[in-house]
């Protein structure tokens, strides 16, 4: 998605200037993905406007794959406005520290995508190749065809390849659609991220053991638990393993895409073949750089840096 954010803080009826940036969950995972060295594509559409071209090149640029990304001369490409609290008292302000998404993506190119994608050669080579793809419950949420697209993406999954699904609850997309459609997909994922807000606004509990008798499936269900930690639930050879990691202490500039952030870091972790501490940890070190900047995404730090993180005591993190 194109993303405008405020220059300045506030209600926008007070907002001129705005920034032009890049989002979308998933071209955010395959961003945060590509900056800690994992190489990775997004696969979506955009309109054959300013906006989609922007967003191809701003993610080229950044090293994503985007040879597979659509452009459909009869949509536009998906946009949100930022809004920034600035808890100056103004009877519109959300508040210091809120944030809100305003979408524009009714009609878009993304929400027009449909099982037919699974035709174009590009997208089945780079999906056939890819020994993780990375879902999430917005895609559901955007029309029956896009719903559709997710479950043709789950039954065509070749042996070797993992799926993770990122719940992603955005309520302001489900008014007119059922989101009893998730729990299935969650279930039919090999990997499943959701914050514990999230886990509880959908399907009623955060509880660990509760989540995984609601969704047997899944290897691992990784439960976020605001800023404060992750939880790893994964099942072994020798059973249920529960790991638990803090989150960083980061002064918070906007939250919008931190959750995606983690994601790359845990899913980065996973690919490199690091135990549940690391996973987490790495999760925790991209959050954290993108809680710092009013982007969507914040560049993790050299890996140098995000080496010893992962290495130092449990005392010290
Ligand atoms: O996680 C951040 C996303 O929510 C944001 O980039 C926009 O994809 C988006 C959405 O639909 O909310």
């Amino acid at each position: 998605m194109a993303v405008l954010t405020p220059a300045s803080r506030g209600p926008l009826e007070r907002a001129d200037t705005f920034h032009r940036t890049a989002g979308g969950a998933e071209s955010n995972v395959a961003r945060g993905l590509v900056a800690l060295a994992v190489p990775a594509a997004w696969i979506s559409a955009v309109g054959d406007d300013g906006f989609g071209r922007h967003l191809i090149g701003e993610l080229a640029e950044a090293g994503v794959d985007t040879s597979a990304v659509l452009v459909d001369p009869t949509r536009p490409t998906g946009l949100y406005v930022k809004e920034i609290g600035a808890g100056d008292g103004h009877p519109h302000d959300l508040g210091a520290g809120r944030s809100r998404m305003h979408y524009y993506r009714g009609g878009s190119a993304a929400s027009a995508l449909g099982p037919a994608l699974l035709e174009r050669p590009r997208a089945a080579a780079l999906l056939g190749g890819a020994r993780l793809v990375h879902l999430t419950g917005i895609t559901a949420a955007l029309s029956d065809s896009c719903l559709a697209l997710l479950h043709e993406i789950l039954r065509r999954r070749g042996p070797g390849q993992a799926v993770s699904f990122d719940l992603n609850w955005r309520e302001a997309l489900w008014r007119r659609r059922d989101p009893g459609v998730l729990r299935p997909l969650l279930d039919a994922a090999d990997l499943v991220l959701l914050g514990a807000d999230e886990a509880t606004a959908v399907l009623g509990t955060a509880e660990p053991a509760e989540l995984r008798a609601l969704l047997p499936g899944p290897r691992a269900i990784v439960v976020k638990n605001d800023a404060r930690d992750a939880t790893v639930l994964e099942r072994t050879a020798g059973g249920e393993v529960v790991t638990t990691e803090r989150a960083l202490s980061v002064d918070v500039i906007e939250p919008i895409g931190a959750g995606d952030a983690f994601a790359a870091g845990y899913l980065a972790g996973e690919l490199r073949g690091y135990d549940a501490r690391r996973r987490l940890r790495l999760g925790h070190i991209a959050a954290a750089a993108t809680l710092v900047v009013p982007g969507d995404h914040g560049a993790p730090p050299p890996p140098g840096v995000v080496d010893a993180l992962l290495d130092c005591p449990g005392d010290a993190w």
